[in-house]
């Protein structure tokens, strides 16, 4: 069977996140300040991984944070500091805002001379992440793993659990007709982005909720030959009304941001069974660049 590009790049996520560790060391002096009041901006999933950095930085008491999309900044509110992540530095809502904005920034970016870098008051290059598939996988993981360690976790430690991660056996994830992704505060996020990677690589029905607002309507979709999928601790009862559903509940001891690397393999797996090239989504660019 063919071998895709983003297989090679999510397989390489272990080395990747080690090398991030140390890379973070380089480029710490870059990135907002501890206690700042900021906002974390990005596009499609560097828009999810700004959410989960705002999520977790002001969880862990290093200052008040907000995220949005690329197009949804709220220019009434005040911030000390911006942070943008964009692989590309082409997309267009990112551009326009750090025009927008006189503010200090930081762009997080896989291309250091790209358009965004120029207009940027701190660029951290992340090049060794930087991915030739359309879609994102490991660029995506390295930049969150970036912000995570230097808001006090342990990405070296997380690293193993992404090679269990990649050597993991995905069993009948691969065949269900569809997936609700859940998570709780940072790690909303992730449930997030792995709905988009099987949306954009599969053409497949995902959803993503925080876990206890999926009874809110959404939990009627659970069935047999569905699945839900958890990223971090379900809630114990949740957990039994998912299971008395009859759908597939998947849950992980591993790290969560490990965990989405068996929710990449699935998406690049069931784009492959329906004969989709993962590479070249449907309709989509490496960046969205606007007239
Ligand atoms: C962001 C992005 C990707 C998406 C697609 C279009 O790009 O929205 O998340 O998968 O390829 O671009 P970037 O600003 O991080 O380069």
């Amino acid at each position: 069977m063919k071998r895709y590009l983003c297989e090679e790049e999510l397989n390489s996520q272990p080395d990747i996140w080690r090398k991030t560790a140390k890379f973070l060391p380089s480029v710490e002096d870059k990135l907002p300040k501890h206690g700042l009041k900021i906002a974390a901006v990005g596009c499609g999933s560097s828009w999810f991984m700004s959410q989960g950095y705002a999520q977790f930085r002001e969880a862990a008491g290093n200052g008040e944070s907000d995220s949005y999309a690329g197009s949804e900044f709220n220019y009434g509110r005040e911030y000390e500091h911006v942070l943008l992540i964009s692989r590309s530095g082409t997309t267009t809502e990112i551009i326009n805002l750090l025009k927008e904005i006189n503010i200090p920034t930081t762009l997080i970016t896989g291309v250091a001379d790209s358009p965004a870098a120029k207009l940027a008051t701190h660029v951290i290059n992340m090049a060794f992440a930087d991915e030739k598939s359309l879609v994102q996988t490991r660029w995506a993981t390295a930049v969150l793993g970036l912000l995570r360690a230097h808001n006090g976790f342990d990405l070296i430690m997380a690293a193993e659990d992404a090679q269990e991660a990649v050597d993991s056996e995905l069993g009948d994830l691969v065949s269900v007709d569809q997936i609700t992704f859940l998570g709780q505060g940072w790690t909303i996020a992730l449930a997030q982005e792995a709905g988009l990677k099987t949306r954009e690589a599969a053409q497949f029905w995902s959803e993503a909720y925080p876990q206890l607002d999926y009874r809110h309507g959404p939990f009627s979709i659970a069935q047999k030959g569905r699945a839900v999928w958890m990223f971090g601790d379900i809630d114990p009862d949740l957990k039994n009304e998912i299971l008395a559903t009859g759908a597939i509940l998947e849950t992980s001891k591993l790290d969560p941001m490990a965990h989405l690397i068996r929710a990449q393999r699935v998406a690049i797996e069931i784009a492959k069974l329906k004969g989709l090239d993962p590479d070249n989504p449907r309709g989509l660019s490496r960046s969205v660049i606007l007239k």
